[in-house]
């Protein structure tokens, strides 16, 4: 009697404190996570015909098929980071962050491709930057490669030239040299998932040569040996010396299962997009369900063979392992499941899994629809990352939210409150190794193929007038705060929302 009273007390205590810890228990910054922000360079330089700089394929899209642009805008001269680096370093200072994540532009720095030819004015605008964040206590991560190779690649097939992996390394030498002995993290490429699909496979970015998903698959698969081949050069000539660490970015959603427990689904909507690339880095090969699902679907459209390419088992271990952290870009969840009747898909792949994804119209969306409010998918994935590849070091390398500008971004913070907790959540409950959080991004830059419609900035720049003029917005208040205590402090609430409103 007495025990099963106690045990009922017991009952009430555990229950009350796993609701109340949704919002109190788990909102300090740990010490063994550092916070930073991040850029792209073609996004935010401008400067695209300056000192020297060759074309590079974002060049050379904006100019050529503009209509491919929602605004039919370009970033010719975009947030003027290239003149205004200082100004965004006092920013990044302000802000109170960690690190913040660039990228190199590769044109800038080999205007031809060829290793053998540098342009020192690229080069120098980067030790600048870099100098100019050391200097302010910032520790700097560097992107190798974030979409904007030298047309003159493209012109001899891109990615789709396995030659590509070669330049690549050439290149990245290069910056192991020259910018090695500073930069500790280096990142090799960002997201091929979303370059192969939306720029190979499709004509949504540039280069939009739209090969469909044999293509996207084969510069998926020079990319990885690309990859790897830079990996291993760094850790041959220049590892023992600059001590630094590497990893390549994929870009993984969350996939959550429409019908509750049927996991099939969203287990092949994950190693679909997210296993592609990851399971090849960090268990060799790719994941045994694409493979046997893109060889159904080949041979059932009279393929001779599966147009997923395979590895010889030399390349399988050479590519196997080449990773010090896994690289994440985060965005958004979907809810995935086996279509019965007919197959509904998003607009950013063209598939052979089979899978039906979309998103749920109540969840709350950023600008772009795609962009839907749903942290718990967030956790879920950093779960399967830890039991997918015995939790490695996870850098989240981008999490933001697109709107349509202006300087209350109630929303912004809203999204990057809850999105933040859920990874607190994930680090201090469930032990996920997460290292690093990125916000995304610095500053309102042009973005791809939406132009300036849509912004990710938690600083506004004025893009209608010749200075470039930058204007903290109201979320760059709220990260001071963030950054200030290494707290996660609540959402700033829209005047007229009384604060009981639930985020959903
Ligand atoms: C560089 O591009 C701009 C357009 O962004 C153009 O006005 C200018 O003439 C170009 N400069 C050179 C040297 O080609
Ligand atoms: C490559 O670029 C450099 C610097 O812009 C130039 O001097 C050189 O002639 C170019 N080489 C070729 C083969 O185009
Ligand atoms: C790939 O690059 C090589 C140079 O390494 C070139 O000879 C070849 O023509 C290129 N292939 C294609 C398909 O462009
Ligand atoms: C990849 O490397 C891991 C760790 O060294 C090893 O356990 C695994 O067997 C390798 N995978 C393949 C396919 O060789
Ligand atoms: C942006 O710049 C333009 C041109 O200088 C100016 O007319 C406009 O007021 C500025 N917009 C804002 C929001 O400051
Ligand atoms: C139902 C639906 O949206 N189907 C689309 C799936 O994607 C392909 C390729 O982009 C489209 O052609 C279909 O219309």
């Amino acid at each position: 009697m007495e025990k099963s009273f106690i045990f009922l007390i017991f009952l009430v205590l555990t229950h009350r404190s796993s609701m109340q810890e949704d919002d109190n228990a788990y909102s300090k910054i740990p010490a063994g996570l550092k916070i930073g922000i991040g850029e792209a360079s073609y996004q935010t330089e401008g400067a695209w015909n300056i000192s020297n700089k060759g074309e590079s394929i974002w060049d050379n899209f904006v100019h050529n098929v503009p209509w491919k642009i929602d605004d039919q805008s370009n970033g010719d001269t975009a947030s003027d980071s290239y003149y205004k680096y200082k100004d965004d370093v006092k920013l990044i200072k302000m802000l109170g962050l960690d690190y913040h994540r660039l990228s190199i532009s590769w044109a800038r720095v080999l205007p031809n491709g060829s290793a053998d030819s540098i342009n020192q004015e690229g080069i120098q605008y980067y030790h600048n930057f870099i100098d100019e964040l050391l200097a302010n206590g910032i520790e700097p991560i560097v992107t190798i490669y974030h979409w904007d190779h030298p047309q003159v690649l493209e012109d001899m097939g891109g990615w789709m030239n396995e030659s590509m992996a070669t330049w690549f390394t050439e290149y990245a030498e290069v910056l192991y040299r020259e910018l090695g002995p500073k930069v500790k993290v280096f990142v090799t490429i960002n997201e091929p998932q979303i370059l192969c699909f939306q720029g190979y496979g499709g004509t949504l970015i540039a280069p939009g040569r739209n090969l469909g998903p044999a293509g996207a698959y084969t510069c998926g698969h020079n990319m990885l040996k690309a990859h790897a081949k830079a990996y291993r050069l760094y850790g041959e000539k220049y590892r023992s010396a600059q001590n630094g660490k590497l990893g390549i970015i994929s870009h993984c959603s969350g996939f959550l299962p429409e019908t509750e427990g049927e996991t099939l689904p969203s287990e092949t909507a994950y190693q679909f997009r997210c296993g592609w690339i990851s399971h090849a880095i960090f268990v060799g090969d790719y994941p045994q369900l694409m493979k046997s699902k893109v060889a159904e679907v080949s041979r059932n459209e009279g393929l001779s063979e599966s147009r997923l390419p395979k590895f010889s088992p030399e390349w399988i271990r050479y590519i196997n392992g080449t990773a010090d952290f896994f690289g994440l870009n985060h965005y958004s969840s979907y809810l995935v499941s086996f279509p019965t009747t007919t197959i509904q898909n998003d607009s950013f792949m063209l598939d052979d899994s089979g899978v039906s994804i979309r998103s749920d119209p109540r969840w709350e969306a950023g600008s772009l629809k795609r962009f839907r409010i749903i942290p718990e998918g967030f956790g879920w994935l950093l779960r399967k990352i830890k039991s997918e590849y015995n939790n490695p070091p996870v850098y989240i390398t981008e999490n933001g939210l697109p709107d349509n500008g202006g300087l209350q971004d109630y929303q912004r913070i809203k999204y990057h409150y809850l999105y933040l907790k859920e990874v607190l959540r994930a680090v201090q409950r469930d032990g996920c190794n997460v290292q690093r959080y990125t916000f995304w991004s610095l500053l309102d830059h042009f973005e791809w193929n939406s132009g300036y419609r849509h912004t990710f900035g938690f600083i506004n720049v004025n893009m209608t007038s010749p200075g470039r003029e930058r204007t903290p917005k109201l979320s760059f208040s709220w990260l001071q705060n963030v950054m200030r205590t290494r707290q996660l402090q609540p959402p700033i609430l829209p005047p007229s929302v009384n604060t009981t409103t639930n985020h959903q």
